[in-house]
C-alpha cells in the first residue's frame, strides 16, 4: 500500500531553522520526498486546508499564525506513510507529545492562542488526496 501524504513545516518550524531537521527525520525513516516547496499560505488556501476547523475558537489565530511566514510544503511517499508520519510528528499538544517525536523533541506550548506545533500531516487517505490537491494541484 504505497501511499502519499501532505506534510507541512509550519511557519514556526521554518522560522526556527528546523526544516532540515524535519526533512532529515522523514528521510531517515525511509520515506521518499516527492515534492518540497517553500510557500506563502493565503487565507483562501488555508480555509480549504483547514476546512474541518472553520468556525472553531482557534481558527482565526491558526490562520494568522500560518501566515506569519513561509511554510515548507512536502509530499512524501512510502508504505503506510500517512500513519508513519503522524507517528513521527507526535500528538497535537507539543508540551505533552512523546519525546522522540518531532513535536515532543522540538516543540512546546508557548501560551499563545493557537498551539504552534511545527508540522502538519494528513490524517487519512481521503485527507491526503484532498490536501495534496490543494497544495500541489499539478501532482
Ligand atoms: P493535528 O495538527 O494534530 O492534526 P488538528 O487537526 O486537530 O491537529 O488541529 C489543527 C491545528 O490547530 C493543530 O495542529 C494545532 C491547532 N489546534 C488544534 N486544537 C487546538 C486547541 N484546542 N487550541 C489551540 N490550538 C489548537
Ligand atoms: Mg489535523
Amino acid at each position: 500500500m504505497t501511499e502519499r501524504t501532505l506534510i507541512l513545516v509550519k511557519p514556526d518550524g521554518v522560522r526556527r531553522g528546523l526544516s532540515g531537521e524535519i526533512l532529515r527525520r522523514i528521510e531517515a525513516k525511509g520515506y521518499t520526498l516527492v515534492a518540497v516547496e517553500l510557500r506563502e499560505a493565503t487565507p483562501e488556501l488555508l480555509s480549504q486546508h483547514y476546512e474541518e476547523h472553520v468556525g472553531k475558537p482557534f481558527y482565526e489565530p491558526l490562520v494568522e499564525f500560518m501566515m506569519e511566514g513561509p511554510t515548507l510544503a512536502i509530499v512524501a511517499e512510502g508504505n503506510a506513510v500517512i500513519e508513519g508520519f503522524r507517528s513521527l510528528a507526535g500528538t497535537t499538544n507539543p508540551t505533552s507529545a512523546a519525546p522522540g517525536t518531532i513535536r515532543g523533541d522540538l516543540g512546546r506550548d508557548w501560551g499563545l492562542k493557537v498551539m504552534q506545533n511545527l508540522v502538519h500531516g494528513s490524517d487519512s487517505e481521503e485527507s491526503s488526496a484532498r490536501e495534496i490537491g490543494i497544495w500541489f494541484p499539478n501532482l
